[in-house]
């Protein structure tokens, strides 16, 4: 949940990039680390790693800006993609206000995809949270692959298997070029500020 500190003038909240194992959470991450030096206000911390795997979570602190003279403040994370860690998942999902799904492109992904999405979904619902609720941005991430020649699937298969029902904005990366990655971070800012007006409205 957000905390809103009125006497701070500050809106801290939460993101959590979710998805699969090897989808490239870690280095969106990373290259946000690398490229938004003047928003990054701390140390990007990896909690526990296995060479590249993620085996518990990286968090990255961020300070976006001002709105009506509030500071936002965002706490980043992600979560370990391999199967096995789906209640570590849900602990780093406690109190999320958006979230980054980042599926892997490679065709041979395409299975994994889907499962961490419904792991994505059932690991909300646990915290009473409906997947079509929450401010959710899909990344169709490793674009880049191509050029290597590798198979992967079209954006509109990705969209078919992942999106049909979600219809939340979507956007094709690159964790490695960078391509995307900011796009990506700022719609899912975007979305979590508006609900947060929404919320504010309604109560
Ligand atoms: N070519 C290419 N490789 C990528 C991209 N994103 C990630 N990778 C590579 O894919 C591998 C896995 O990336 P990570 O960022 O560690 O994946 P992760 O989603 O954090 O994986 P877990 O921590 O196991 O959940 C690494 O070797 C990355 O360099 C991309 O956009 N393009
Ligand atoms: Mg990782």
């Amino acid at each position: 949940m957000a905390i809103f500190n009125i006497k701070k003038k500050e809106i801290e909240c939460k993101i959590v990039y979710y998805g699969p194992g090897r989808s490239g959470k870690t280095t969106n991450m990373e290259y946000l680390y690398k490229t938004y030096k003047k928003q990054v206000v701390g140390e990007m911390v990896s909690v526990d790693t296995e060479g590249d795997r993620t085996l518990f979570f990286d968090f990255l602190p961020m300070g976006l800006g001002q709105i009506k003279g509030f500071d936002i403040r965002v706490q980043v994370y992600t979560v370990p993609g391999q199967v096995q860690y789906s209640s570590t998942r849900k602990l780093v999902l406690k109190g999320v206000d958006g979230v980054i799904f980042v599926a892997d492109s490679l065709a041979v992904r395409r299975e994994k995809n889907m499962l961490s999405l419904k792991d994505l979904q059932h690991n909300l619902k646990e915290y009473g949270i409906n997947i079509l609720k929450i401010p959710l941005i899909m990344q169709h991430n490793k674009r880049d692959l191509a050029e290597q020649g590798l198979p992967l699937m079209s954006i509109e298969q990705m969209e078919r298997d992942l999106n049909r029902q979600l219809k939340v904005p979507s956007f094709s990366a690159s964790a490695i070029t960078g391509d995307g990655v900011g796009a990506t971070l700022k719609e899912c800012l975007k979305l979590t500020l508006l609900s947060f007006k929404k919320q504010f409205k309604s109560g």
